[in-house]
Order: structure tokens, then C-alpha cells, then sequence
């Protein structure tokens, strides 16, 4: 039986990323770190076959302990401080997670000498491309991040091409773009809109704050990433891929589909206020991702649409609302 090992496992893409692997056999493993107890108790509510194993990507030796022990054929890197408005505020905390994190997982691995048994997964990040240098962004498009997340991702990203070439190791890189859906968290924009504008159609709240309006992202849904990375670690080569949809909206059309598939009038001045906090210190204005490579050698391809994406969101936090206010 093939087994994996999920860092990260108890945010959104290792809810989607663990049904995944199961449904084909694998036994599953995750790390959690010590403070994350609640968050792991609530995923193995939903997943109980998991074994969750305590550490953290900042520890080499509970890393090394528990690799060892767990001996997978897959690592996927997911765990991160993955919020960019955090990593202003915790620069030297999302360098260590974010960025040294990675560059532990393949020091245990060549520690191993377990080079040619464990493929690993990198999570890297559409971040990476920050003050676009071209658009769309593809895999040979130059990196400009923008933010400490970002330059931990870049340096996460680059220890790990440098250790594909040095040491011939199996390390694949999906450049995700941004990805969303039901188990997205509360401080990402698209579930805060989601989960407010469901609040204001159950007559819980009248409006919310958002910063910045105009930004442009490439969102796609996170249940179609997470089958990239697994074909990611299938390929007969490791390789960088960037994975995206190819559309780009405003973080105020999001409003607008949210807003229409809650069945509320798209009267978004009465709706949202602006509030200077969540603006960044440095913005990414615009993100488009070309995933062509992925498609020709991965054979993979969206296949939920923003729209599609947006009403399940939207449809879920109203359920979720109404069952916690019981409406
Ligand atoms: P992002 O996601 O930074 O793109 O990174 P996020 O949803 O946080 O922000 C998207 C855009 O919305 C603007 N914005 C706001 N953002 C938040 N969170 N809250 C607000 O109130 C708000 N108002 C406007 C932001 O400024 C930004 O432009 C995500 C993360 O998942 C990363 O971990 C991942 O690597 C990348 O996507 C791809």
C-alpha cells in the first residue's frame, strides 16, 4: 500500500487532497503541530482513518523522527503560513514555516538516504510572480514577490530545484494560483466574502470591510489543484507547474458573484466599506496564470468554473450560518 505524508494537513487543501489519495488506496498520514490540536481533532472527525502524527516544520528532529517512521513514498509540503497579511506582520516566523520548512523536509530526506524512495510535493505559489514581469505567468516567467510570504515561498521554491539538480532527488513544484472553495479560511478574501454575504442575506448583518477592491486574481477551485499535485508526483520527471485557470477577476467581481448567487441586488457602495487596514503594505496587483504545460504533460485541466465555485461557496456558508443562528 502506498502511503503519504500530508504537512499541513488540517487546512483547506489537505481537506481536499486526503479524500483524494484515499479513494485510491493510500494510507495517509499528517502533520500537525502541537498548538494545532483543535484543528487536527476536527479533520480526523472527518477523516478518522488519517494518522496524525505530532511536530513541526520548524523541528528537523520531530521531523526526521516521524518520516522515518511513517516511511511514505509522498511528501506533500502543504504546511505554511499561507496568509500574506500575516507574514507582514511575522516576517521572521513565515521565513522559518513558510520557507526553512521546506528546505527541513529535504534535508530529512537526504538524511534518509531516501533519495530514490520519497518523491516530495512543494506547494509553491503564484506569490512567487508578485510585481508581474509578464502576463499570463508560466513556469519561465520571472519571480518579483511582494511580500515576506512570498520571498519565503521563492526561497522555498529555488531549495527545491536545487535539490532536484544537486542531489537528483524526486521534488515537484505546483505554482498554484489562487484556489478557494468550502474549506477555504475565514481571513482569505473570497471566504470572507462568501461567509459575509451570506450573513447579510439571513438578515444577520447589514455590510462588511474589505480593502482593496481591485486586485486581480486567478481563482480556481482548490478540488481540481489538489488532483494536479497528485499527478505531479506520477510524471515520469519532476518538474514545475504552474496550475490556474487562465481568467482573471477583480476581488470586486468576486463580491458581485457572491452577492448574485445569494440572490441579493449587486449594490456593493450599500454593501461593503472600505477599511484601510487590509490593505497591504505591498500589493500584487494582477495574476493570470498559463497552466499549458500542465495540461500537454500532466493531462490535467480545470473543470469547476468561478461562477460554479462561487455558488457552492456562497450556498455552504448560508448553511453553515443558518445551522449556528438556527434559522
Ligand atoms: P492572496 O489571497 O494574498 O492572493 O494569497 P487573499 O485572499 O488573502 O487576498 C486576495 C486579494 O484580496 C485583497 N483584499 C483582501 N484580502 C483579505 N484577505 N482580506 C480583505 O479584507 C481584503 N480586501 C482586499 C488582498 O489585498 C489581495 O489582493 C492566496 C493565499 O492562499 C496564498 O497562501 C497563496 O499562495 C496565494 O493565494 C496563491
Amino acid at each position: 500500500m502506498k502511503k503519504a505524508f500530508i504537512t499541513g494537513i488540517s487546512g483547506q487543501d489537505g481537506y481536499h487532497l486526503t479524500p483524494l489519495l484515499l479513494s485510491k488506496g493510500y494510507e495517509v498520514h499528517g502533520l500537525s503541530s502541537g498548538q494545532d490540536r483543535a484543528r487536527a481533532d476536527k479533520f480526523l472527525k472527518s477523516f478518522p482513518e488519517v494518522k496524525i502524527h505530532q511536530g513541526d516544520l520548524t523541528d528537523f528532529s520531530s521531523l526526521l523522527e516521524i518520516i522515518s517512521l511513517v516511511s511514505p513514498s509522498e511528501i506533500y509540503n502543504l504546511g505554511a503560513i499561507s496568509f500574506v497579511g500575516l507574514s507582514f506582520k511575522q516576517p521572521e516566523l513565515t521565513a522559518n514555516v513558510t520557507g526553512l520548512g521546506a528546505l527541513r523536509l529535504l534535508e530529512v530526506v537526504r538524511k534518509m538516504h531516501a533519495e530514490k524512495e520519497i518523491r516530495i510535493y512543494q506547494a509553491s505559489s503564484s506569490e512567487m510572480f508578485g510585481k508581474v514581469r509578464e502576463t499570463p505567468q508560466s513556469e519561465f516567467t520571472p519571480f518579483h514577490p511582494r511580500s515576506p510570504y512570498g520571498v519565503a515561498k521563492t526561497f522555498a521554491h529555488y531549495s527545491c530545484v536545487n535539490y532536484r539538480e544537486a542531489y537528483d532527488m524526486f521534488v515537484a513544484c505546483g505554482i498554484l494560483f489562487n484556489h478557494e472553495g468550502e474549506h477555504r479560511g475565514h481571513e482569505f478574501v473570497t471566504r470572507k466574502i462568501t461567509s459575509h454575504v451570506a450573513r447579510i442575506k439571513l438578515g444577520l448583518i447589514d455590510s462588511f470591510e474589505l480593502g482593496d477592491l481591485s486586485p486581480k486574481r486567478d481563482w480556481g477551485y482548490a478540488g481540481d489543484y489538489v488532483d494536479a499535485m497528485w499527478r505531479m508526483l506520477q510524471a515520469d520527471v519532476a518538474d514545475d507547474f504552474v496550475i490556474a485557470t487562465g481568467q482573471t477577476r477583480t476581488v470586486k467581481d468576486f463580491v458581485t458573484a457572491a452577492l448574485e448567487a445569494a440572490g441579493l441586488s449587486i449594490d456593493i457602495e450599500r454593501y461593503v466599506k472600505f477599511n484601510p487596514a487590509f490593505v497591504r503594505p505591498a500589493e500584487v496587483d494582477l495574476l493570470v496564470g498559463n497552466a499549458e504545460k500542465a495540461k500537454k504533460v500532466l493531462g490535467w485541466e480545470p473543470t469547476t468554473s468561478f461562477e460554479a465555485m462561487v455558488e457552492k461557496m456562497v450556498q455552504n456558508d448560508i448553511a453553515l450560518e443558518s445551522a449556528a443562528n438556527k434559522i
